[in-house]
């Protein structure tokens, strides 16, 4: 593990909110085990191992069915802990996956048949290296044709740079992580703003409301980053999906509690509509069927 790294919450609390039938953990990850799936050499941090079976039995205890699992930089194009964990799901996983430009048209259709939905770019500077915007117009390209979408990681005050490369690509587009806005500027904040503008006009751009812990300037429960995953449920129910991100990487402070991540949910989607839109519709929609 690199110095300083903190493993995820050994040992979650039951959350009070019981998600519905059918509930989707759209964004974690599976991390090694390293024995078996070696990290990438030109990984940013060394995590802690996270395990498929350790995340399926999350996804039961926190009363979830299904999981979205999103590759990480710690495996960089090294897909293969995501195909074993999808392949051993019995079809309650799909994934995206993080590819070069060097894939093979064979690669891809292989990881389409495992279940693989998207490809992420990842654009935070302290976990990978740039790569240029050309490639990615193409890598898109390619995606396109099966049906996939491309999930995208930035930090918000990025935005103003990235945007016009986000609404010219060629399919659905998911933001991780609400576009990471920083909180203490507000939900009225330009950048922010810019944020949902580009939502509004744009109906093929999505977002997850995920990761008040690595936002809040306050501490769990999350309050203070309410106000921005209630404003894009209510402005965006069809085009919102929720992830727990575990085994949560990078944390700076502490591991979250993931019953504590899973309670905050009714905070931003108070209706039984939108709890079904955000857990079941939209990720099994985005997923599932198609
Ligand atoms: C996340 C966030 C982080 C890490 C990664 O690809 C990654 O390594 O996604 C982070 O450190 O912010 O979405 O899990």
């Amino acid at each position: 593990m690199s110095p300083g790294y903190i493993p995820f919450h050994p040992n979650p609390s039951k959350p009070k909110y019981k998600p519905p039938a059918g509930a989707v953990d759209a964004h974690c990850h599976v991390f090694g085990p390293e024995a078996k799936f070696p990290y990438a050499p030109e990984r940013k941090y060394t995590p802690c191992d996270a395990p498929k079976e350790k995340l399926f039995a999350l996804r039961d205890f926190l009363g979830f069915d299904k999981n979205v699992i999103v590759q990480a930089s710690c495996h960089a194009t090294d897909n293969r802990a995501l195909v074993d964990a999808l392949d051993a799901s019995a079809g309650r996983a799909k994934g995206v996956a993080f590819v070069s430009e060097e894939i093979t048209d064979e690669e891809l259709r292989a990881l389409d048949r495992s279940g693989v939905r998207g490809v992420r770019f990842n654009f935070v500077r302290r976990l990978v290296d740039v790569t240029p915007r050309d490639v990615l117009t193409r890598v898109a390209n390619r995606v396109a044709t099966l049906g996939w979408h491309i999930v995208v990681y930035f930090e918000m005050a990025d935005l103003a740079d990235f945007e016009s490369f986000f609404t010219a690509l060629p399919t659905i587009v998911v933001v991780d992580h609400m576009g990471v806005p920083e909180v203490r500027k507000g939900v009225d904040d330009p950048d922010n703003r810019r944020f949902l503008r580009m939502l509004d006009t744009h109906p093929n751009i999505w977002t997850k409301v995920t990761c008040p812990e690595r936002m809040t300037l306050v501490g769990p429960p999350y309050d203070d980053v309410v106000p921005f995953g209630r404003t894009l449920v209510t402005h965006f129910r069809d085009r919102v999906i929720w992830g727990t991100d575990w085994p949560h990487p990078n944390m700076k402070k502490e591991a979250p509690d993931d019953g504590v991540l899973v309670d905050w949910i009714p905070k931003i989607a108070p209706s039984a509509a939108e709890q079904q839109a955000l857990l079941v519709d939209n990720p099994m929609g985005l997923y599932w069927e198609r």
